[in-house]
């Protein structure tokens, strides 16, 4: 293929058309104006995910001053474009505005609200699912010592729900986390968590797995069981940030690896009837954090940077 042409689509049809699931990609507002981009995205998925454009850093950097503009953009083409949006992301230890770490308790609390209120409620009625709270567990299944968990103690992942609901009484709740494929510590602490949180009453309506993985690691053979026993709370599940890295530079015997993960993620979702959702943290290499974070590995993603799909792709639409 020469570069910048899109491949076709395979015989199979897109991917949001094989499934009645959910089928998504994060995106960064910026590479909707690229067309090939734009276009595979449009054509394979039916959920999109802002990458980064929601969060508290970028929409109120400084107090009181706001940016929606690249929130605005995907909110605006998922609308166009008949796609369903996830919000991401409303509490989470990292990237937050730095002028938080000046306010006492009783300040975070109430911007806290505040910011809840003022962002879904901005794109109310057109954000199905909000990861309301993210990352707040420790691999151990401690909680993670956030500025919210010390300054506003342990009743803060309940107060989020609760004022999420408020807001947006329309949209599905989550708590999201990763390194909590498989069944264990981490995924356990997030059971009890939900568990209790379901027991008081607190409005929470699924969880999302973001599903980093990396081959070398092997995949996490109780993926499933994990989703089963949240599914018997009442919960929704979806699969938020799926991509699967490999050591660079990729050959065919790696990729056929990654294709074998993408598909055990695929089916364990379609497993579950109460899995929802799979989104993959981007679709193409050449838009993907991972190189940046871990060096030397990558190519995470269902289609390559010339957006040709990869074997990972072929093994979900065969
Ligand atoms: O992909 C995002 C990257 O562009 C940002 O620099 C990074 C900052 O923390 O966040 C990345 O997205 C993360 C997501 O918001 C939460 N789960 C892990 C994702 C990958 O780091």
């Amino acid at each position: 293929m020469v570069l910048g042409q899109v491949a076709p689509a395979s015989a199979a049809g897109p991917l949001k058309d094989i499934t009645n699931r959910y089928v998504g990609s994060a995106v960064a507002a910026q590479n909707l104006n690229e067309a090939d981009f734009k276009s595979v995205l449009t054509r394979e998925f039916d959920n999109v995910t802002p990458e980064n454009e929601m969060k508290w850093a970028v929409v109120e950097p400084n107090r009181g001053q706001f940016n929606w503009s690249g929130a605005d953009a995907i909110v605006n083409y998922a609308q166009q474009n008949g796609k369903s949006v996830r919000g991401h992301t409303l509490v989470w230890h990292s990237q937050y505005p730095g002028w938080l770490n000046n306010l006492g308790s009783s300040e975070l609390r109430s911007v806290t609200q505040q910011h809840i209120n003022t962002e879904m409620g901005r794109y109310r009625g057109r954000i199905r699912a909000w990861d309301v709270v993210n990352e707040m567990f420790n691999e151990d299944g401690s909680r993670r010592q956030s500025i919210f968990q010390q300054k506003l103690g342990d009743g803060y992942v309940a107060d989020a729900f609760r004022w999420a609901r408020a807001a947006d009484p329309s949209a599905k709740l989550y708590i999201n986390d990763y390194n909590t494929e498989g069944i264990n510590a981490k995924s356990t602490g997030l059971y009890n968590l939900v568990r209790t949180l379901k027991q008081q009453g607190v409005p929470i309506d699924g969880i999302g797995i973001q599903t980093h993985l990396a081959t070398k690691y092997g995949f996490p053979t109780s993926f499933r069981q994990n989703m089963e026993r949240f599914a018997a709370l009442g919960l929704d599940i979806a699969i938020t940030e799926a991509d699967v890295r490999i050591p660079l530079p990729a050959d065919s015997a790696k990729l056929a690896t990654q294709a074998s993960y993408f598909r055990q993620i695929w089916d364990a979702c379609h497993a579950v009837s109460r899995c929802v959702e799979f989104t993959t943290w981007g679709f193409t290499d050449r838009h993907s954090w991972v190189p940046g974070t871990f060096p030397g590995e990558g190519a995470a993603c269902l289609f390559d940077s010339n957006l040709r799909p990869k074997p990972a792709y072929t093994r979900l639409n065969p």
